[in-house]
């Protein structure tokens, strides 16, 4: 924290001296975008602020657990504040909204991503960090604010999201200390947890049993498919389908999953690969895109003939990754 400081003496001087705030995160917000921006919404409205909170996209369902979440709007009222802050938005386009028709006399833009462009006038970007939230609590504790128990519920959940419940390996020695600091307020963090990891709908249970019924592993990869009929039985579409392609990769020997989705028009693959196979450059030759470990891609029904011939081809090209890497 300690190269930031200067930015974040600048930050707090420019809070105390300002009036108007509009605060935004990224489309398709998380739990750590809206928890980092609810807990400064909490924090500005203390110090008697006027703040506007907007998100461009409906939050999912299991955000409506954070404190304050009732107070962000999907509609803009005005276009001019003397500051606008930005959570998790690399580029500030990434909030949904047509920077050039406001006025914003400053912006802030505080991020963990390693995309992120220094747009802002004060910028606090730090992508060691594995969340957004753990800067913010950092922010607040440099800036000597104290933190009530809904603004450590906000940081917390960003935290246990974003870091997986502390597993994946970007967590830091220092997310312990600080989420050891938040559960001192003393909050009901098992049913936090269960809200963020162990909820889900029928729809989404029904089709995991279509899934897991028809999962086939050949050598390291594991393919699943769900057709369309098996979507309208239980009114389902894309959207149901979160985690299922989670399943497979728990058994040791699967190193990719091949999940296929079909609907009255595409098909659409999505990758999951364990280590150093690469499957953001599979997804990228065929039109798609995403990351090494997780990727996707859609096509259009009509150009796909037969779909085991063409699934058979993308696992002929994972199976090349595989070799080389
Ligand atoms: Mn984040």
């Amino acid at each position: 924290m300690l190269q930031k400081i200067k930015e974040i003496f600048k930050l707090a001087s420019l809070l105390e001296n300002s009036k108007t705030f509009f605060l935004t995160l990224h489309s398709m917000p998380d739990a750590d975008s809206c928890g980092s921006m609810l807990c400064f919404y909490e924090f500005l409205k203390r110090k008697k602020k006027d703040v506007y909170l907007y998100s461009c996209d409906r939050l999912p369902e299991n955000l409506y657990v954070l404190p304050y979440v009732e107070n962000i709007k999907n509609s803009i009222e005005k276009k001019d504040y003397d500051v606008a802050i930005f959570f998790e938005c690399s580029t500030p386009q990434r909030s949904g909204i047509d920077v050039e028709k406001f006025k914003f006399k400053n912006i802030v833009n505080i991020d963990h991503h390693k995309t992120a462009q220094n747009y802002g006038d004060i910028n606090i970007i730090y992508p060691c960090y594995p969340s957004t939230s753990e800067i913010v609590w950092h922010i607040l504790k440099a800036m000597k604010i104290d933190i009530t128990k809904t603004m450590a519920i906000n940081l917390y959940c960003g935290i246990i999201t974003d870091t997986g419940r502390f597993q994946y390996n970007q967590t830091l020695p220092e997310t312990f200390y600080v989420a050891a600091e938040l559960i001192k307020h003393k909050f009901d963090f098992q049913k936090l947890n269960e809200n963020f990891f162990s909820t889900t709908t029928y729809k989404n249970l029904k089709l995991l049993g279509v899934a897991l019924s028809n999962l086939r592993v050949y050598d390291g990869i594991a393919i699943m498919i769900i057709k369309e009929g098996d979507f309208k039985k239980f009114s389902a579409d894309f959207s149901d389908t979160e985690n299922i392609i989670n399943y497979p990769m728990m058994i040791p020997d699967v190193k990719v999953t091949i999940f296929v989705k079909e609907d009255s028009e595409r098909y659409s693959f999505t990758f999951r690969s364990k280590d150093n196979i690469d499957v953001g450059t599979i997804a990228l030759e065929f039109g798609g895109g995403g990351h090494r470990n997780a990727s996707g891609f859609k096509i259009s029904k009509n150009k796909v003939k037969e779909l085991e011939k063409f699934i058979y081809k993308v696992e002929r090209c994972i199976r090349k990754q595989i070799k080389n890497s």
